[in-house]
């Protein structure tokens, strides 16, 4: 690949009126609306803020793309200026800028890079009136810690200015490498290095032929990230028909979908699997590739679930055959991977919502496997939740096992029990009137303790503390618990990760054994907890809904 060099022009500071108050990262990266991000000088900021406490960035390797939405392509010129502005060795981006978000994280470990900026907002709406993200990943390719992400919001805190050179905007359309004010940038196919991945976790002559076998999926991509991915995988590798991966061009503005793979955001897909015959098996991910929902016919696997799934069959993928080292979940994420962890005599941890809080556990070899109930599972493979790989491992285990997803998950619940499960959120809530009911809730937990909830006794109320077990840092207030005598949960948190108002979320849980009734719809099964923490939190009174606006 030869070197194209373009005039460099110079480097320049530019003063800023007032630091920006407001760029402190949420669950996963700083989230805001497309119109707060464009702002002048509002990317710019929380950029040098980042560039500024990112360990060993001057002369290194930074490793760059996004999900496509709108801003993509600017953010990607505007950090490539002030890459160059701060002494980075060289950027590392992909043809057209589109980089998932475990894509990412895999090139960042492979090109020893110092850390990585993914330019999405995950599964929020994307487009000039939707929303647009930046986060931050280290050198181990995961999500920024707590301790990294407090020092980058310490930063724009005081920040009066940022460094960026002039500098024409590179073409993304191939590979190639450039020279931009003595830095490199690389262009690479962002593809390529994903899919030599997967070729080394699964079998993917196993799961061809199994495809061949009159097994009709459909993998919807929303029009984000995961399209030339998938279609890859799926079409080319797998010989899937064309068209298998639907919504596969990464758009702008997601073609008007909310790329966010559950019931309500991808009912097309749900439709097609729950309402219809045609397809065996159907998958969806997010914005940025890191999350996914899988559904067969007549059958929605929820993420808790999942987990539990892959972790007990994990024996049917090569690259985990020789057994686990222990596995991981979000605490609101349901016991059922507990009981399978029980089973496989491995180490199960409960870790606070969010990706970064497994980067520990992963980085000691403490743990295979990872998952939330926000449709996130992972391995150690990378250190982001990955979407696609999780849908391959399903149809891994369904071509060893050679069976519908429904009798897998019959299967495994006439073994194990089952774990009845929802989410309930409530979004878009005025913040002081979601902050009010989420402070009234945690001062009246104590109340409860050893009294009666939804007919059953209370054991613990609290507001969950956790304490890494690695580096023993302690990470407090993640999320107010209802744990109750006969294994039921109810947990209340507020979302990090919305931009509009406040998002309330009510994750519900009920075990039955493999002796009970297994086959319940969940929010039947889960009705006196629903109804009982919705006179205790008063969520319909204060908040005005009668309903969740999204049910999981
Ligand atoms: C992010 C984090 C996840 C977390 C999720 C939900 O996902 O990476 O670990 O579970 O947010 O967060 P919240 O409940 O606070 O909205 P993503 O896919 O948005 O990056």
């Amino acid at each position: 690949m030869s070197l194209k060099n373009l005039s460099a022009d110079s480097q320049f500071k530019v003063v800023l009126e007032a630091p920006f108050t407001d760029q402190k990262p949420g669950t996963s990266g700083l989230r805001k609306s497309t119109k707060h991000f464009q702002q002048p000088h509002y990317l710019e900021s929380f950029v040098e803020a980042i560039f500024q406490t990112l360990h060993g960035l001057e002369d290194g390797v930074l490793v760059l793309g996004g999900d496509g939405r709108f801003g993509n392509r600017n953010g990607i010129d505007v950090i490539i200026r002030m890459a160059a502005a701060h002494g980075v060795r060289k950027v590392i981006t992909t043809v057209d800028g589109i980089l998932s978000t475990p894509a990412a994280s895999h090139l960042i470990r492979t090109k020893k890079a110092v850390g990585g900026i993914i330019l999405s907002a995950s599964h929020n709406s994307g487009g000039p009136d939707g929303d647009f993200g930046v986060k931050v990943n280290g050198p181990n390719g995961g999500p920024a810690s707590e301790s990294l992400t407090d020092a980058i919001y310490a930063k724009t805190q005081i920040l009066d200015s940022y460094q960026i050179i002039n500098h024409d905007s590179i073409s993304l359309e191939l590979p190639a490498k450039y020279e931009v004010g003595g830095m490199i940038v690389e262009v690479i196919d962002g593809i390529e290095d994903y899919i030599a991945l997967m070729q080394k976790i699964f079998d993917f002559d196993r799961i061809k032929s199994f495809l061949k076998d009159d097994f009709l999926i459909a993998f919807d991509a929303l029009n984000a990230v995961t399209g030339p991915y998938a279609k890859r995988l799926l079409e080319d590798f797998f010989g899937a028909p064309t068209g298998t991966v639907r919504n596969g061009i990464p758009l702008e503005d997601f073609g008007g979908c909310h790329p966010d793979p559950n019931l309500t955001y991808a009912k097309d897909l749900a439709d097609l699997l729950l309402n219809g015959s045609e397809y065996s098996f159907g998958a969806a991910c997010d914005g940025d590739g890191d999350r996914n929902m899988i559904l067969g016919r007549n059958c929605f696997v929820n993420p808790s679930d999942s987990l539990a799934v892959l972790t007990a069959n994990a024996n049917c993928v090569p690259a985990y055959s020789g057994g686990l080292l222990g596995v991981a979940r979000s605490m609101p994420t349901s016991s059922a991977v507990d009981v399978v962890a029980k089973d496989l005599d491995i180490s199960c941890f409960e870790t606070p919502t969010g990706w970064k809080f497994f980067g520990n556990l992963l980085d000691s070899g403490q743990i295979t496997l990872c998952g939330e109930e926000s449709f996130g599972t992972g391995s150690n493979h990378v250190r982001e939740k990955d979407g696609l790989w999780a849908v391959l491992f399903w149809l891994q285990i369904l071509a060893h096992k050679k069976c519908s997803v429904e009798e897998l998950m019959h299967k495994h619940w006439d073994h194990f029990g089952r774990h009845y499960y929802s989410r309930h959120d409530y979004e878009s809530i005025a913040s002081d009137i979601a902050q009010n009911l989420y402070e009234t809730v945690e001062l009246r937990l104590p109340s409860l303790i050893g009294n009666s909830f939804a007919g059953r006794q209370v054991t613990t109320a609290d507001n969950f503390t956790y304490t890494d077990p690695v580096d023993h840092s302690i990470t407090a207030r993640q999320g107010l618990r209802i744990l109750l005598d006969d294994g039921s949960r109810v947990i209340l948190r507020l979302s990090g990760t919305g931009t509009k108002g406040a998002t309330l979320r009510v994750y519900l849980e009920s075990y039955v054994s493999s002796q009970g009734d297994l086959t319940q719809n969940p929010q039947n099964a889960l009705s006196q907890l629903i109804t009982s923490i919705d006179s205790f939190a008063e969520i319909s009174n204060r908040t005005g809904m009668s309903r969740p606006t999204v049910i999981t």
